[in-house]
């Protein structure tokens, strides 16, 4: 049975490359809802609904397990999943507790949405974790929009974060935290900007660890080699068809890493 994973664009398109790296006899279905991106500036009554829709789609093939690979429908709807579903649910946290392990000098700033930044179960995680004023929140709004564009837009990128970063004049950042999977693209660019001595991380081989513990756990890991080769099948919600040969382009990109 396949392993269904989830974005509101190709975001997770980073997340479904770690998942082929440690799990490749898999099968996968990816939905990228890009003709509703971008999730993580919308209400959460929206949200909800989006991804319980996104879900339903994946149900009908049957799936095994399901990954949220988006933290910002992860903060809104991991709990309510769990209980309607009976297969294991995945989701995305930014991954806060590896950087605070790393015991870095200076600031831990977390980019992600503002909806991920503002939600309970990301504030819950910094008050078990830490002293709040050791981290930084920097919501991005705009920055999936322009990851999710088709074409070279390093430049608008590199802008962007240079611009975001002059806006809260940090002068310690000893880590970044992209709790955003759409970040994991840009990661090279982000660690550029904010320079050699910062450590920037995401959450997305640690998520696939937990799918791949938990597929064993339930004994539903494929690991008799009935599929030499990884099979992945990409859909997405949006009207424009290139959708699907950006989220492949960015996958192979991805693999080779
Ligand atoms: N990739 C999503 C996340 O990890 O939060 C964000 C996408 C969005 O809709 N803003």
């Amino acid at each position: 049975l396949p392993i269904g994973v989830f974005d509101s664009g190709v975001g997770g398109i980073s997340v479904l490359a770690d998942l082929i790296h440690q799990l490749p006899n898999e099968q996968y279905i990816y939905f990228g809802d890009s003709g509703n991106a971008p999730y993580g500036v919308r209400s959460k009554e929206e949200v909800k609904k989006l991804s319980f829709n996104v879900v339903d789609k994946l149900l009908n093939f049957n799936i095994k397990a399901v990954v949220v690979a988006c933290n910002t429908a992860t903060s809104i709807v991991i709990e309510e999943l769990r209980k309607r579903l009976d297969i294991p649910v995945i989701g995305m946290e930014p991954a806060l507790k590896p950087a605070i392990e790393l015991n870095n000098f200076g600031k831990i700033v977390v980019m992600a949405t503002p909806v991920t930044l503002r939600e309970k179960k990301f504030n819950d995680l910094i008050m078990k974790l830490t002293d709040t004023d050791r981290v930084v929140k920097m919501p991005c709004p705009g920055l999936v929009e322009i990851i999710e564009q088709q074409g070279d837009h390093d430049a608008e990128i590199e802008a962007y974060i240079r611009r975001i970063y002059a806006s809260y004049q940090l002068d310690t950042v000893g880590t970044v935290v992209l709790g955003c999977t759409h970040y994991v693209f840009i990661k090279d660019m982000i660690a550029k900007v904010v320079g050699p001595e910062a450590t920037v991380i995401d959450g997305n081989f640690g998520t696939a660890r937990h799918v791949k513990e938990l597929l064993k756990q339930s004994e539903a890991l494929n690991t008799d080699g009935t599929y030499s080769q990884t099979s992945v099948r990409i859909m997405n919600s949006s009207k424009d068809a290139s959708m699907i040969a950006l989220s492949q382009s960015l996958l192979e990109k991805r693999l080779k890493d």
